[in-house]
């Protein structure tokens, strides 16, 4: 299998899916095909007609979109990152999993994923809405740890975990402080050895997006990040 994958440091959506892949110990070739660049317009149209990445390439198959490449791997390999066991965990973490592949779109725009950089920002410089986003994010948590151990969300590592994974990148990228219970998240995360790899591989990425960077936490992103 190929993974289509953009810039590590700055695309959410490779970063879940490429961990997606490496957690479930399925072997993948990884494309790299940097955002906004002449070699992304000229290629993407040959992987996806969606035009985003990640995109996932069995022969001749060609799946987007993060949710659809999670199920179809799940549907074949039984090793693969899945759903907690129990029913109603399961619905639990279906749930929270949407909300954040359908939402949080403020705090995409304000907290774009940047790896390599550390910009801490004050809350207060944030908008109302990006606040409450990151109060209900640290609820979600709160939530996972209150009803199953962790230090995963429902205990194991599950989708849930890789769904949430890059926010809880975007807050050391941010130092945007998180209470003490649920910060145990943030802490399994960034000391993952996946997650430690694929950290190394954005910073050695020469590319960047100056929008960004200069930019950063503030909205207005020409490219939809995730
Ligand atoms: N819903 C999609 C979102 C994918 C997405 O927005 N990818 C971004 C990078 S993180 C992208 O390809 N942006 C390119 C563009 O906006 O032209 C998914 O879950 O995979």
């Amino acid at each position: 299998m190929k993974l289509v994958i953009g810039n590590r440091n700055y695309s959410s959506w490779s970063l879940r899916a490429w961990l997606y892949l490496t957690e479930s110990k399925l072997p993948f070739e990884e494309i790299y095909l940097p955002l906004d660049t002449p070699e992304w317009a000229a290629e993407i149209d040959k992987y996806s007609p969606a035009r985003r990445v990640p995109v996932l390439i069995d022969d001749d198959l060609s799946v987007w979109d993060t949710a659809a490449i999670f199920e179809y791997l799940l549907e074949e390999y039984p090793q693969a990152v899945g759903w907690p066991h129990n029913r109603r965990a399961r619905a639990h973490a279906r749930s929270i999993s949407a909300e954040m592949h359908s939402g949080f779109i403020a705090l995409r725009d304000e907290l774009p994923q940047n790896l390599r950089q550390r910009h801490p920002l004050p809350l207060a410089s944030l908008s109302p809405t990006c606040q409450a986003q990151i109060r209900r994010i640290q609820a979600i948590w709160r939530d996972c740890y209150q009803r199953y151990a962790g230090p995963w969300l429902f205990g194991e590592f599950s989708v849930a975990d890789v769904m949430y994974t890059p926010v809880a990148l975007r807050f050391l990228t941010y130092s945007i402080p998180l209470d003490n219970d649920v910060k145990i998240f943030q802490d399994a995360v960034r000391h993952l050895p996946s997650v430690k790899r694929f950290l190394a591989a954005a910073r050695a990425e020469k590319e960047s997006l100056p929008f960004i960077d200069a930019l950063i936490g503030q909205a207005d992103n020409p490219l939809t990040l995730g």
